[in-house]
This record gives C-alpha cells, structure tokens and sequence, in this order.
C-alpha cells in the first residue's frame, strides 16, 4: 500500500473515532457499535479515487512544496468527507436501484439485521459531513466557503439522481424519450460534480484560492465525469461483477444509460421491437435479450471508439488551460480513470 493511502486511512480511524465519541449524543454501547459497524461497512471500502484526489490535487497546486503534517490532515480529512458523502449516496441509490452487491459485498440494506435501517443509517452518514468540518475547519477563512460548496454538490447530485429516477417511473416506460441530451442532464448532475469536481474544489479553497475564478477548471471536470459515468454505464452491462464489485441493474431498472441510448441510434425496426419489448423488465431472459442485442450492434466497439475520443478531447481541453499546476492536476485525475476496468 503506498504510503499516502495508509496515511489516509489512518485518519479514517481518527475521525470515525472522533465521530463515536461525539459529546452531542450520548452513546450507548449498543448505538456506537451500529455506528462504528455501518461506518466500516460503508465508507472505506471503495477505491477512494475521490478522496485521495484531494490530497494529489493539493500537492500538485502546491508545486513540489513539502506539505506539513497538519496540511496532509486537512486534505485527507477533506477527503474523508467525500468519501462520506459518497457513502450516503450509494447506501440510499442502492436501496432505489434495488441492488445486490456493492464493492464486492451485500449491500447495507440487504443485510437483515438492517433493511430500513439504512436509510437513516444514509442520513447519519450526510450528517457527519458538517461535524467533520466544523471540528476541524471552523476557524479556517474559507470554512463557509467548504459548507457552501459541499451544500451545492449534495444539491446537485440529489437532484441528478431525481431525473435519473424519474425517467424510470412505471407505467410510464417510454423508450422514445431517451436520448444523448438527456444522459448528458442526469450523470452531469448526478456524478461529475461529487466526484470530479468536488476533490478539487476542496484542494483550491484549502489553497486559499476563489472558486468564482476557476469556473474553467470545473468545466473541465464535469466533461471528466460525464466520461467517467459513460464507463459505469459501459461496465454496468460488459464489465466483470467480480472485478467492479456490484452486479449490474440498469437494463432491469430502465435506466437511461449511455448503452440503450447508443442502441437506440443503431438500432432497425425489428431490433428497436426486440428493444422495446424487453427492456426495463426483470425477467433474466429478457435482460439477456438486450445484452445480446448490444453484442449484435458491436457497442464494445462503439464505446471503445468514445473512450479513445473522449480521452483525446479532454487532453486538448487541459492543455489549453494557462496553468501547468492545474494541468498537472486534471491529467492527474484523467490519467487514474482512462480505460478503468472498475
Ligand atoms: C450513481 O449512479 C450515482 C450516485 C449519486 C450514487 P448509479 O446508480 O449508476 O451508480 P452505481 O452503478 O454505482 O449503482
Ligand atoms: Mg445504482
Ligand atoms: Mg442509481
Ligand atoms: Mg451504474
């Protein structure tokens, strides 16, 4: 493990430990174990990309200067808060994807001790955002300007996934309406600003910086995560559950992903039947029908050739940026997710 992921985990254990001894409630044996149990069931099981792009992004806007210790908390507890925030979000969109696995295990909500729980158990996890920050944030000159951005983002994200689960509804199961504009609104909203934008926004506002002068830098990251959310949709179908970690659901949940979107541009008339009939439907055999009718119309391929492009559109869109710092920075991020197979 390198040496920056066992320091970031090692204030995983100081925050989460701080976070049970919190003197606004009082525990109970039994209330800091289901805390302390749903916390190390949620929050650091995943990649940490987001959370450890926030520390790479702070010393790379550093410029090789040595960071102080107190500078490497900081960015990993910023980290950490993303990475709690994105635990909040996956409990709760794994609950209305109706899902069965997450980073390799049952999801929180599948396991029976806990059903329901976990909604409030996501709620408890948004909750800790602000304890987090008010603890070791609230004398710094740009803590409300962290609020203020982790509010927006939240903002944002739950209101992409309420299109992203509107477009859904039953009985209203239209596939005409799906199309390339529409994808682009829902994964803008509902994952490049969390993950993209956000690990940054935090690394410049710890580096003193004004996030109204680097609109053009959050332009950037949202194309960056629009292509990282084409790949989840991508893996969803084609990738392996054992090397994602989750078992793919959007073609039984009628999702509007960049796969059906795709599809439905290549697709005769007897191919948008099969399409039609059998998309959004929790029949297995049907979900196969689709999968093969995505292999009849080569969308490996297709995405393979959209990964390429995107790949070579961002660079271009980098390398027009005036900083070499921020540059070194978004190549940086874009590097860690071209190509990703998880
Ligand atoms: C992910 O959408 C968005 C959020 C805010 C969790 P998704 O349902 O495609 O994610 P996953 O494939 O990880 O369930
Ligand atoms: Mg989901
Ligand atoms: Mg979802
Ligand atoms: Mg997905």
């Amino acid at each position: 493990m390198s040496d920056l992921k066992s320091k970031f985990l090692e204030v995983y254990s100081i925050l989460k430990s701080e976070l049970l001894n919190d003197p606004a409630f009082e525990f109970t044996d039994d209330s800091r174990q289901w805390v302390e149990r749903m916390l190390d069931y949620n929050v650091p099981g995943g990649k940490l990309n987001r959370g450890l792009s926030v520390i790479d992004s702070y010393k790379l806007l550093k410029e090789g200067k040595e960071l102080t210790d107190d500078e490497v908390f900081l960015a990993c507890a910023l980290g950490w808060c993303i990475e709690w925030l994105q635990a909040f979000f996956l409990v709760l969109d794994d609950i209305m994807d109706n899902s069965h696995t997450r980073r390799g295990q049952l999801c929180w909500y599948r396991l029976p001790k806990v059903g329901m729980i976990a909604a409030n158990d996501g709620i408890l996890l948004r909750n800790h955002i602000p304890r987090i920050l008010k603890k070791h944030f609230r004398e710094k000159p740009y803590y409300v300007d962290l609020l203020d951005l982790f509010n927006e983002v939240e903002f944002q994200t739950t209101s992409g996934q309420m299109i992203d689960l509107i477009t859904t509804l039953v009985g209203e199961k239209d596939l005409s309406k799906y199309s390339l504009p529409l994808h682009r609104r829902i994964v803008q909203y509902k994952t490049a600003y969390y993950s993209f934008y956000l690990p940054v926004a935090c690394a410049l506002l710890m580096a003193g910086e004004n996030l109204n002068n680097h609109v053009d830098v959050g332009n950037i990251l949202v194309e960056m995560g629009i292509y990282f959310q084409v790949q989840d949709d991508y893996l969803d179908c084609f990738g392996d559950p054992e090397v994602i970690g989750k078992i793919g659901t959007d073609i039984k949940d009628f999702k509007c992903s960049w796969l059906v979107v795709k599809a439905l541009e290549l697709v005769n008339e007897e191919q948008k039947k099969l399409l039609y009939e059998n998309y959004g439907k929790q029949d297995p055999a049907c979900v196969a029908k689709v999968k093969e009718l995505y292999e009849t119309l080569n969308l490996q391929d297709v995405f393979a050739d959209y990964e390429s492009k995107s790949y070579e559109k961002l660079i271009k869109f980098i390398e027009a940026h005036s900083s070499t710092a921020v540059q070194a920075v978004l190549k940086s991020f874009l590097a860690k997710i071209y190509q990703r197979q998880k």
